[in-house]
């Protein structure tokens, strides 16, 4: 009999984050985000799955497009939305906005850095296991990062110590406008495990029941001392690398195609309705996901904006070159 609680948990976290990053979206068009946003509509059942995974005192430690991971991580939705709208009441003040959240009681971070989140991890997997406690640490990356120098650095320290890591590939098959296939000398990336000693899991990142048992997987291994692991989840990225993207690179009709087949909460809604779940049920957890929100937007953009008098707080060296400033 299939857990039909528990299915519609994964349904209503993977809407929530969908929803949050529509009110992104939605907060772009308004003008409340400058600079690069880079969404994870398509990617909604690998956090979901995290969700899950993680334990209290594990650490994860993510990339540009790291909205579900901190979510996933438990930090604050409100925070991480008014960070990103770059308000005063945002997780770091406004100052990091969407690329470089910080939340380092709660051990979460990310970095715009392509393939620099997952030193940070094992650094966070090494103090772990310095100080003998039972935590795992979380590197993300996409299929591009996981082409990088510190990717193999990562790995190559996290095995020979066997260091509670897991490395998870969310492989969407593009590094901006590269095709994974045409660059890639290995067909996956988890096979590129066993280069480290290393477990390596592959899965289908559009399944939620799959990615969940996977990573839980992975996270126990990890756990156990057992050594690192490269967990890679396929998915697809729906919309373009950042918005503004003029996706030279695929069709339209591509682009449609690949939300049509492999949209992970169309596919989970399939299997709740086998399940005998009814539609209208559904229907109306992503409307109540969507109405919250939206109402969580419309409150972070009446928030404060940054005194621009404060610029130069938590910057921290003294003598700063400010152009225009008397000697
Ligand atoms: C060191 C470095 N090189 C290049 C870039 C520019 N850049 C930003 S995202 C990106 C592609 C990343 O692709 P992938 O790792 O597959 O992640 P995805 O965007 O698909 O989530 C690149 C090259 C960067 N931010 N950092």
């Amino acid at each position: 009999m299939p857990d039909t609680a528990k299915m519609l948990d994964r349904y209503r976290r993977m809407g929530a984050m969908r929803a949050f990053d529509e009110a992104c979206l939605d907060a772009l068009r308004r003008k409340a985000i400058h600079g690069e946003l880079h969404v994870g509509l398509g990617q909604e059942a690998i956090g979901a799955a995290m969700f899950e995974a993680l334990q209290p005192g594990d650490a994860v430690v993510s990339t540009h497009r790291n909205h579900f991971h901190a979510l996933a991580k438990g930090v604050d939705p409100r925070a991480l939305l008014a960070e990103i709208c770059e308000r005063e009441t945002g997780l770091c003040g406004g100052r990091g906005g969407h690329m470089h959240p910080f939340d380092p009681e709660n051990h979460f971070s990310a970095t715009g850095i392509v393939g620099a989140s997952l030193p940070v991890a094992l650094g966070y997997a090494h103090a772990f296991a310095l100080r003998g406690e039972d935590h795992v640490a979380v590197g993300v990356t996409g299929d591009g990062g996981s082409h990088s120098g510190a990717f193999h650095e990562t790995m190559v320290m996290a095995s020979a110590r066997d260091l509670p890591l897991v490395v998870l590939v969310e492989n969407n098959a593009l590094a901006i406008s590269v095709d994974f296939a045409a660059v890639s000398p290995t067909s996956t990336v988890a096979e590129r495990a066993s280069a480290y000693d290393a477990l390596g899991l592959h899965v289908d990142g559009t399944d939620v029941d799959a990615v969940t048992a996977q990573f839980c997987h992975a996270m126990d291994h990890a756990r156990s001392g057992q050594g690192p692991v490269i967990i890679e989840a396929t998915c697809c990225r729906f919309r373009g690398h950042f918005e503004g993207d003029p996706e030279h690179y695929r069709s339209r009709d591509e682009r449609n195609r690949l939300r049509a087949e492999f949209d992970p909460i169309a596919l989970y809604a399939d299997r709740l309705t086998e399940a005998g779940v009814a539609r209208e049920d559904l229907d109306a957890i992503i409307k109540s996901e969507k109405a919250a929100a939206k109402a969580m937007l419309a409150e972070v953009l009446a928030d404060p904006l940054p005194d621009p008098a404060d610029a130069l707080a938590h910057v921290f060296v003294d003598d700063v070159f400010v152009a225009g400033a008397a000697a």
